[in-house]
């Protein structure tokens, strides 16, 4: 059955790749050199990966242009559904001897009223850039560490405290490192932490926030850094903070 939305885009996505492929002449051994390369990125698993990387900012583009609420930043491939509620605190490993950061703020509507039962999902990398959940790379650590959901109070405020993220390479053994490599570009991306915001009757809000000053701030390899993303350094209870107030809109019809 035709599609109208896959009609449209999917001819325009071909129409673009075929006029690159005219303007740089490409030669039957590199045509088959791309194909080739698209699946050992199947084969590695970084279809994920490898969109995010490249993409996923243009889609927080589209989004942030037309929204009211908190700037939106790019998901990247290793949100969790399954992470679990935590009670003020992410499980994180002793071994992990970074600093402690404290994360806290309030959930808010367009008009300014305070949204209580707010869903928050959090969740960054350990400091040697791995994601819990994850394979491979990743090193199949249990989901529970270093990602949790919490819920916003009746004032709308929520706080939870964490270990302080690191300057973060993107898996860079694999193919997608190789491109990155071969395109004159790097495989590192600036300390983030990564938020999703949900309440029925709102919009999801996805976003993620790095710290001002921060290593690769100035050029991330995902090209996911936005000013109103980057943080000031804050300490409060001897800990490093981020205070974060986030605005959530209601589906425009
Ligand atoms: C990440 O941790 C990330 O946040 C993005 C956007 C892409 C790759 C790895
Ligand atoms: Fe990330």
């Amino acid at each position: 059955m035709k599609n109208p939305r896959v009609h449209e885009i999917a001819t325009a996505m071909i129409d673009a790749v075929r006029k690159v492929l005219i303007d740089h002449q490409v030669t039957e051994a590199e045509y088959r050199a791309g194909v080739m390369y698209m699946m050992k990125v199947a084969e590695a698993k970084e279809t994920g990966l490898i969109s995010d990387v490249f993409l996923n900012s243009t889609i927080v583009e589209i989004k942030a242009a037309n929204t009211h609420g908190s700037a939106p930043a790019i998901q990247g491939p290793y949100f969790k559904e399954d992470a679990p509620f935590v009670d003020g605190k992410l499980k994180t490993y002793d071994s992990d001897d970074h600093k402690p950061l404290l994360l806290h703020g309030t959930v808010k509507d367009e008009a300014g009223g305070v949204v209580s039962d707010a869903v928050i999902d959090i969740w960054h990398s350990t400091p040697d850039g791995r994601y819990s959940g994850f394979g491979g790379y990743h090193g199949d650590m249990p989901v529970e560490y270093y990602r949790g959901k919490i819920r916003t109070d009746s004032q709308g405020r929520w706080r939870v405290q964490t270990t302080l993220p690191a300057p973060y390479q993107i898996p860079n053994k694999g193919p997608t490192g190789a491109l990155l490599t071969m395109m004159g570009s790097h495989t590192w991306r600036p300390a983030h932490v990564h938020f999703k915001i949900r309440k029925d009757g709102f919009e999801p809000l996805t976003t993620q926030y790095y710290f001002e000053g921060g290593e690769w701030v100035d050029s991330d390899c995902c090209n996911g850094v936005q000013p109103e993303l980057v943080m000031p350094a804050a300490i409060e209870q001897n800990m490093q903070v981020m205070v974060l107030d986030f605005v959530i809109e209601k589906p425009r019809a």
